[in-house]
């Protein structure tokens, strides 16, 4: 009978060692589900439909995401993904102390516009201490300051038919034989006109890090962390996603994550 025991906790104890170098590896963990007609893959699409559909129902289209005092935040942001891009365009940027950065917004607008980085900081700004969910299962509390998002966009003029904002970033998340992945993300403009959704370059009271995404980050408080976008340098108005990477609407949604990652 002991023995069994002594198996069993053995069992717990390797499975709990498991999940836990599961969750190290972190965005790494669901690399299998980029098999494009894996049986798990299709089966979390199904789902994520759903998820989608059930959650704007229930949320509703301009709930805030909860925001915390001062006292709640008990750590810096732990970066995590890219935290030093070493693409040209990012490395001569970072040189010039993001001097001749601009964001630009194009696709579906009226006219194309671009915004250089004291032109943002000089844009109405939102303060908003709130968490950040990564799928890994860690979580931050962090401030973050930025100009809120759909009033540049305005600026822009999104046109009726655009249906999904994509973020475009200057980091290569992947290097391949065949060139660099970079790393982009989408929202429908629901997300992207939310009073949360912020264009942000400061973090806990400082410029923002490069290792947290400088010069620009986009907040898009209600989702998870893979639809945080780091060094964001354009933003695409469209009514489809299957053009960009491999058609799911982002470079981790590529690689089998739920599209709308709703927390
Ligand atoms: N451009 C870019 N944005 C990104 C990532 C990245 O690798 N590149 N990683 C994402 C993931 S998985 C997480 S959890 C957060 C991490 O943000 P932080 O480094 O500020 O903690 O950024 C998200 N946005
Ligand atoms: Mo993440």
């Amino acid at each position: 009978m002991s023995r069994l025991i002594i198996n069993r906790r053995r069992f717990l104890l390797g499975s709990a060692a498991l999940g836990s170098g599961l969750a190290v590896s972190g965005c790494d963990q669901f690399d299998f589900l980029a098999q494009r007609d894996n049986r798990v893959r299709a089966v979390m699409e199904r789902a994520n439909v759903l998820t989608y559909s059930a959650q704007r129902a229930l949320i509703g289209d301009q709930v805030l995401a909860r925001e915390y005092a001062q006292s709640e935040i008990r750590q810096g942001m732990k970066p995590n993904g890219s935290t030093e891009p070493t693409t040209p365009e990012y490395m001569f940027l970072r040189e010039a102390n993001f001097e001749p950065y601009r964001l630009t917004i194009k696709g579906m607008v009226d006219r194309e516009v671009s915004f250089s980085l004291a032109e943002l900081r000089n844009m109405p700004s939102r303060t908003q201490i709130t968490r950040h969910d990564c799928v890994e299962g860690w979580s931050c509390i962090a401030k973050w300051t930025g100009t809120p998002l759909g009033p540049v966009l305005d600026q822009a003029g999104v046109r009726p038919g655009a249906r999904y904002a994509v973020y475009h970033c200057f980091d290569n998340i992947q290097r391949t034989l065949s060139g660099d992945v970079l790393y982009y993300t989408s929202s429908d403009l629901v997300d992207a006109y939310h009073p949360q959704s912020i264009l942000s370059y400061g973090l806990n009271d400082q410029a923002l890090p490069v290792s947290n995404g400088a010069p620009i980050r986009l907040r898009i408080e209600r989702a998870l962390g893979y639809k945080q976008p780091k060094y964001l340098h354009t933003i695409e108005l469209v009514d489809d996603l299957a053009p960009f990477g491999r058609g799911k609407g982002g470079y981790w949604e590529d690689n089998g994550y739920d599209w709308y990652g709703g927390i």
